[in-house]
């Protein structure tokens, strides 16, 4: 397909997203002169039509998942569901590191009242009730939360670079953020028990084997967010209607029976059926012509 990109992401290629200050202060530049917030923890850019990426921004602590963080996170996410002109969404991190977990500075001195009374931990998985896809374009360590938080997202691409793992056994504590549970359907129970009991660190091609990314990306730095950013684009360019329909269906496998799971993906199917995008879709294949949608 071609693909219409931004100056961002056309400078994303020259640089190669290096996580160097020069990109940051470009993608800040590129942020406010879209009218993007500009956030300490984070950065929000639109790389192409209809895309939107956030960037991870804690280099010093390896993009280590903090409440600030989390804070402009689920703001800025919260914000970009809403928005008509973004059809889907990237998260990545820097090339060294998508996320090498939870702050372990801001939890060491936490007690058991203060996290329970709190409720830690809590507003950190808002992206999982995103009605957008979202995308997690993984490089370098994806650690503990880090790891959590990409399984959390839609779909993984991955960097052959990319460490992935649940270290937290190391820490005395154990995953917090579903890791426990997401692994287990995406490797069973004993890869995931060995991974939660041992700590090891899993590398990009055994997350491919494994079924937990849905692909390796060639080598080279920014590849993965590059191959994020069209995979978005494509989804960006259908019907959101339908898009939403696709998330609601396979993400309800999750929670559903065999049998409620395949009712409730014909209902979502049958309901299609009063979308003006349907129309359209069907009627511009009997015409052999591209569909237009008006997301309605
Ligand atoms: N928290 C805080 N700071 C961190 C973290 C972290 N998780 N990871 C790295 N840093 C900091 C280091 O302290 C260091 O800072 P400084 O320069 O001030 O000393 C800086 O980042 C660079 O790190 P290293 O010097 O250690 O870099 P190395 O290349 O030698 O090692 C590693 C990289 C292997 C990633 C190493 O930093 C490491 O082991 N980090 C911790 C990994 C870990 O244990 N993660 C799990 C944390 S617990 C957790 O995630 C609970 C999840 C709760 C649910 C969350 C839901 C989303």
């Amino acid at each position: 397909m071609s693909l219409r990109l931004t100056p961002s992401i056309r400078l994303t290629r020259f640089l190669r997203l290096a996580p160097s200050p020069s990109f940051k202060l470009y993608l800040r530049a590129m942020s406010s002169g879209n009218g993007n917030k500009v956030y300490e923890n984070i950065i929000v850019s639109r790389p192409a039509e209809g895309v939107a990426l956030i960037t991870l921004n804690r280099p010093k602590a390896l993009n280590a998942l903090s409440s600030p963080l989390f804070k402009e996170l689920n703001e800025a996410t919260e914000e970009l569901d809403k928005d008509d002109s973004v059809g889907a969404l990237v998260l990545t991190g820097s090339d060294r590191a998508f996320a090498a977990g939870a702050d372990i500075k801001e939890m060491k001195d936490k007690t058991f009242v203060d996290v329970y009374q709190n409720k830690f931990l809590e507003d950190w998985t808002k992206i999982t009730g995103l009605r957008k896809p979202i995308i997690a374009a993984v490089s370098g360590y994806a650690l503990g939360g880090g790891c959590e938080l990409a399984l959390m997202c839609d779909i993984i691409l991955a960097s052959p670079t990319a460490v992935f793992g649940q270290p937290e056994i190391n820490l005395g504590v154990i995953p917090g953020g579903g890791g426990t549970q997401r692994l287990i359907h995406a490797i069973g129970k004993s890869r995931t028990m060995e991974l939660t009991l041992t700590g090891r660190n899993f590398t990009a091609a055994e997350a491919e084997a494994w079924g937990v990314v849905s692909r390796v990306v060639p080598e080279g730095e920014g590849k993965v967010v590059e191959e994020a950013v069209k995979m978005a684009s494509v989804i960006a360019s259908k019907s959101k209607v339908a898009v939403q329909a696709g998330k609601e269906a396979v993400n309800a496998a999750y929670e559903m029976t065999l049998a409620e799971g395949l009712r409730f993906e014909r209902r979502l199917f049958h309901g299609l059926f009063a979308t003006q995008d349907q129309k359209e879709g069907m009627s511009a294949f009997a015409e052999k012509r591209k569909p237009t949608w008006n997301h309605s």
